[in-house]
């Protein structure tokens, strides 16, 4: 069985972050194991939330591991919040990246232009170096623009986006791929660029027209999950990108839908479907 680290926080309500992770991951057929960053009584788009900062175990927690012997597949980090949580991480990989191992970075930092409220632009500089480190990142256009320098349009173009993908390039990750890309009014989607082959990837899809938290995590943990079972980076994008856009439908038409988060216990089964059409049948 395929085995995935991934370092995020717990926010015990809001569905986001680890509790997307393990269930997504575990649909996937992964064994995942966890390195939560602190602990929150809810996501930051909460009013009032509470935070356990667990920076001060993950060194030991890792050095545990490493006198188990424990190897990774891929580690995967989004939402991890302070500067010294970055630079653990970074030495994580150092002490964990096998020559296989997949790394794959969400530079979970902001939305709809801003930065998240506990961040400020030492953060964002530490995960730029974050993301030199990876083979794949997948940031929003925020969070790139935020990394980059770049100004952050809402509405843009093709030139825009390769503009970007450039200078995202130019970080150090093998793959980076842009979340959040509307090329065309009505749809919206990924683009990506591949350092190695040269090559731009583009992938859109109608614009369901709502947008709900926790949607990056489900995408990324999809990913991953799909990468691992073997799909090549884009076609990894395409189904995780239907994923989370099936999910957001279905949500979109559940009445007593919470607020604060998408009903991916819903579509589950459906990944799950998705997962078994890959499975090599028993010998
Ligand atoms: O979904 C990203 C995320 C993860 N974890 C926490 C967050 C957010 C986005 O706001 O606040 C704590």
């Amino acid at each position: 069985m395929k085995k995935v680290l991934t370092i995020q926080d717990i926010s015990c309500l809001g569905k986001c972050s680890l509790t997307i992770a393990l269930p997504i991951l575990s649909a996937l057929g992964m064994e995942t194991v966890i390195l939560p960053t602190a602990l929150l009584s809810t996501h930051t788009m909460f009013k009032n939330f509470t935070c356990l900062d667990l920076v001060d175990q993950m060194e030991p927690i890792a050095r545990h591991w490493k006198s188990e012997g424990v190897t990774f597949d891929a580690i995967y980090t989004g939402y991890l919040g302070t500067v010294a949580h970055v630079d653990k991480v970074k030495q994580l990989f150092r002490d964990f990246r096998g020559r296989d191992t997949l790394i794959f970075v969400d530079p979970v930092i902001g939305d709809y232009g801003r930065l998240y409220p506990a961040f400020d632009m030492d953060y964002v500089r530490k995960n730029r170096e974050l993301c030199a480190e990876a083979d794949i990142i997948v940031p929003n256009i925020t969070e790139a623009a935020f990394m980059t320098g770049m100004e952050y349009r809402e509405e843009h173009d093709e030139n825009y986006i390769k503009a970007m993908l450039q200078r995202l390039e130019a970080l150090g990750a093998k793959v980076s791929v842009l979340t959040g890309v509307s090329l065309e009014p009505g749809m919206i989607g990924v683009m990506g660029y591949d350092r190695q082959s040269g090559e731009h990837f583009t992938y859109q899809r109608p614009r369901i027209g709502t947008v709900y938290h926790g949607t990056g995590d489900l995408f990324s943990s999809t990913c991953i999950g799909a990468i691992l079972k073997g799909m090549d980076w884009r076609e990894a994008m395409r189904v995780a990108a239907d994923y989370t856009a099936r999910t957001i439908e279905v949500t979109l038409h559940n009445p007593d839908k919470p607020w604060y988060g998408v009903d991916f216990e819903k579509t589950l089964p459906e990944l799950l479907a998705m997962q078994a059409a890959t499975e090599q049948p028993f010998p």
